[in-house]
């Protein structure tokens, strides 16, 4: 068994998941891959155990219904830490993410790092062919979030990252109860708060080609109230 194990949860992503599990199985054969799939109506789950049945490394976990990028990773966490994997990685289906950049990242986390994002809003960093509206939703969220909870952090969003199993074990997982981009901000904050080692490393982020964003109104606002509230009761996470 290898020693990471890649998350990749996926909702109708047919088109893009056999092109993403290509290029990660390229650069890092020696990782696993677990897909967590909610019942995705387009067959994407189907695709999955055809991809695991010709490739050992390859696990699929299939959940009844959608509910949420928060609770497919938070399943996908709880096996990982079940297996014993010392590096546990998430990345998005839709080629957003590069696996190229997880060489670099790894021997950050494998340097002694915590938590390892992958990070738009650090020098060197950048976002390929966004509109003005994602860019500025992204960038002005994660500032207003970096002031309202006095962290370090700039790409607290990110979904391209790497911990180490201890990391989420002693941040608490039981407890956790976001969703969408809000899931990834309180689990960073997590870390931060707790005294942990969070590195950025500059990322290249490239909009979706294939399939539709699960990106809505509804995942903005979760993450406006719950961080607002996070600041103002300045609460433990
Ligand atoms: N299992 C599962 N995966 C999900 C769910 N919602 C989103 N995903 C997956 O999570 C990843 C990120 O979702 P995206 O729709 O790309 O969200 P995003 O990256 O914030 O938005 P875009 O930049 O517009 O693509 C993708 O691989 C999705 O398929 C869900 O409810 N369940
Ligand atoms: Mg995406």
């Amino acid at each position: 068994m290898s020693e990471t194990l890649v998350i990749i949860p996926t909702y109708n992503e047919l088109s893009g998941l056999p092109k993403i599990v290509g290029r990660l199985r390229q650069v890092l054969p020696a990782a696993d891959l677990l897909i967590v799939d909610d019942s995705s109506p387009d067959g994407t789950g189907e695709l999955a155990d055809q991809l695991a049945s010709k490739d050992s490394a390859i696990e699929v976990l299939h959940r009844d219904a959608k509910q949420g990028l928060g609770r497919a990773y938070l399943a996908g966490f709880s096996l990982a830490i079940d297996k014993g994997y010392q590096f546990i990685v998430e990345m998005d289906a839709d080629g957003s993410h590069d696996p190229a950049e997880l060489i670099q990242m790894l021997e950050l986390a494998e340097s002694g790092a915590d938590l390892v994002l992958g990070s738009r809003w650090v020098p060197g960093g950048s976002v390929a062919n966004w509109p003005w509206i994602r860019r500025f939703i992204s960038k002005s969220g994660n500032r207003y979030a970096r002031w309202v909870l006095n962290s370090r952090i700039r790409d607290l969003t990110s979904g391209f990252r790497i911990y180490r199993a201890q990391t989420l074990r002693r941040i608490s997982l039981d407890s956790v109860s976001s969703q969408g981009y809000c899931f990834q901000i309180e689990l960073a904050w997590r870390a931060e708060r707790r005294g942990m080692t969070v590195i950025e490393h500059p990322i290249r982020f490239v909009e979706r080609v294939d399939g539709k964003s699960k990106m809505h109104a509804g995942i903005v606002a979760e993450a406006l109230l719950k961080v607002t509230w996070w600041g103002i009761s300045r609460r433990r996470p």
